[in-house]
C-alpha cells in the first residue's frame, strides 16, 4: 500500500501549509499517516536481542550487590532493555523483564502494585518469596507468580546469591495509564499460611468444594521446575517433538484453564539434541531464558547462540528456527493471553520446507 497521495505542486504546498494551523488546533490529516497507523502487517519496533548471562549479566548483577543493598534499591534489578526501545524499561512492546539479586541475609521489602510479576529462577536455592502471607521456597528452573495487587516481599535466608528473571507487564499498565503501587509499613509479611498451602490446596486436582476463584490469577504461587520436567519427559517418551516446537507446555491457571495470569502467558518447552525446528513466527513478542543446553536461535537473517541462564527476545511477527546442539530446555514468556482474549492472536507456521532428523549429527 502507498503512503500519502501524490499531489500537483499546487495542492501539495496549500496542504503543508495548513498542515500547520491545524497541529496548532490539536488536529492531523489522517491520509499522511494511515499506513503507519493501520499497518497491513506487524512491523515491530522491538528488534532480537541476546543476553549473555555468564560474561555479562552476573558481572554487573554482582558489581551491583557490592555498591547496594536490596533493601536501599527497594528492588535490586537489572532491566533488560530491548536496544531499540531505550529508556523505556521494556524488552518488547508490551512487557518487562530484569534480573533481580537477593544475597544472603537481605530481604527486598514487601509492596504491592498493578503489575503481574513472574520470577523464573536462574541462581541459587532456598530464598524465598512471600506472596500475600504465603511464603515459596524456590530452586532453579521454578516458576513463581505474584499477580496483580498481591503484597509481595522477598528474602533470602540462606549463604548463596539468589538471581531470578523477573517478567512484569509494566509496559502495558503504563500504556493503560493504570498504574497504582504501594508500600507495607512492614518490611517483611508474618507468615499467615502453612509452607506449600497453595500447591497443597489447588495443585492436586482438587479444590475445596465451594472455593470460587476471585479473580483470574491462578491459586497456586509456584509452579516447581521438578513438574515441569515430568511432564516434559513424559511427552518425549509418547510422541515425536512438534516440528515448530519440539516439545511444549503452556503453565495453566488450575481453576480457568487459561493462562496463570491474564496478562502474562508463560511456556516451558523441551528441543532434543540435534533438533531443528521449522520457521515460525507468531504476534507475540516472547522473552527466552535457557534452563539447560546449547543451541542457537535464527530470528530473521541475525543467529544468537545461547547457553544456560541466557535471555533472548524474539520480537512480534519474526520468522525464527531454534536449533539444539544437545538436549535443551527453554522457558518463555509473551502477552498472548492479551492478545487471544482480544482476538488479536495469529501465528504462521513453516512445517514443510525445514525438515528435520533428531538422529543425524
Ligand atoms: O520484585 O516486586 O523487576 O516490583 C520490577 C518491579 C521486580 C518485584 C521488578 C517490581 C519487582
Amino acid at each position: 500500500m502507498s503512503e500519502a497521495p501524490t499531489l500537483d505542486p499546487t495542492r501539495r504546498a496549500r496542504l503543508q501549509q495548513m498542515y500547520g494551523s491545524l497541529s496548532d488546533h490539536g488536529m492531523a490529516p489522517l491520509w499522511e499517516s494511515l499506513h503507519s497507523l493501520v499497518k497491513p502487517t506487524p512491523r515491530s519496533q522491538t528488534v532480537p536481542a541476546k543476553w549473555d548471562y555468564a560474561r555479562v549479566v552476573r558481572p554487573f548483577l554482582m558489581e551491583c550487590g557490592d555498591l547496594i543493598t536490596a533493601k536501599e534499591a527497594e528492588r535490586r534489578v537489572l532491566i533488560l532493555e530491548n536496544p531499540a526501545l531505550r529508556g523505556s524499561a521494556s524488552i518488547t512492546r508490551s512487557l518487562y523483564a530484569g534480573l533481580q539479586l537477593i544475597l544472603p541475609g537481605e530481604i527486598a521489602p514487601a509492596h504491592r502494585h498493578v503489575q503481574s510479576a513472574l520470577r523464573f529462577i536462574v541462581e541459587g536455592k532456598g530464598a524465598y518469596t512471600s506472596v500475600n502471607g504465603e511464603r515459596t521456597i524456590m530452586k532453579p528452573g521454578d516458576f513463581v507468580l505474584t499477580p496483580n495487587w498481591r503484597w509481595h516481599d522477598h528474602g533470602n535466608e540462606t549463604s548463596e546469591p539468589m538471581v531470578w528473571l523477573d517478567g512484569l507487564d509494566i509496559p502495558l499498565v503504563l500504556f493503560l495509564d493504570a498504574s497504582f503501587a504501594e508500600r507495607s509499613t512492614a518490611d517483611t509479611q508474618p507468615v499467615q499460611k502453612p509452607a506449600d498451602d497453595s500447591r497443597l490446596q489447588f495443585g492436586n486436582n482438587l479444590f475445596p468444594v465451594d472455593w470460587k476463584p476471585g479473580d483470574k490469577n491462578s491459586p497456586l504461587i509456584n509452579y516447581p521446575y521438578e513438574r515441569s520436567c515430568e511432564t516434559l519427559d513424559a511427552m518425549r517418551r509418547k510422541q515425536p517433538p512438534d516440528l515448530v516446537h519440539g516439545y511444549k507446555l503452556r503453565y495453566v491457571n488450575p481453576a480457568t484453564g487459561k493462562s496463570p495470569m491474564p496478562t502474562i502467558g508463560a511456556f516451558i518447552q523441551l528441543l532434543p539434541a540435534h533438533f531443528k525446528s521449522a520457521g515460525y513466527r507468531s504476534t507475540d513478542g516472547t522473552v527466552y531464558a535457557v534452563v539447560e543446553g546449547e543451541g542457537r536461535t535464527v530470528i530473521g537473517e541475525q543467529t544468537f547462540t545461547w547457553g544456560p541462564k541466557d535471555i533472548f527476545v524474539v520480537p512480534s511477527w519474526h520468522w525464527h528456527t531454534h536449533e539444539a546442539s544437545e538436549d535443551a530446555v527453554i522457558f518463555s514468556f509473551s502477552d498472548r493471553p492479551v492478545q487471544e482474549d482480544l482476538g488479536f492472536w495469529r501465528e504462521e507456521r513453516a512445517d514443510t520446507s525445514y525438515p528435520y532428523d533428531t538422529r543425524s549429527t
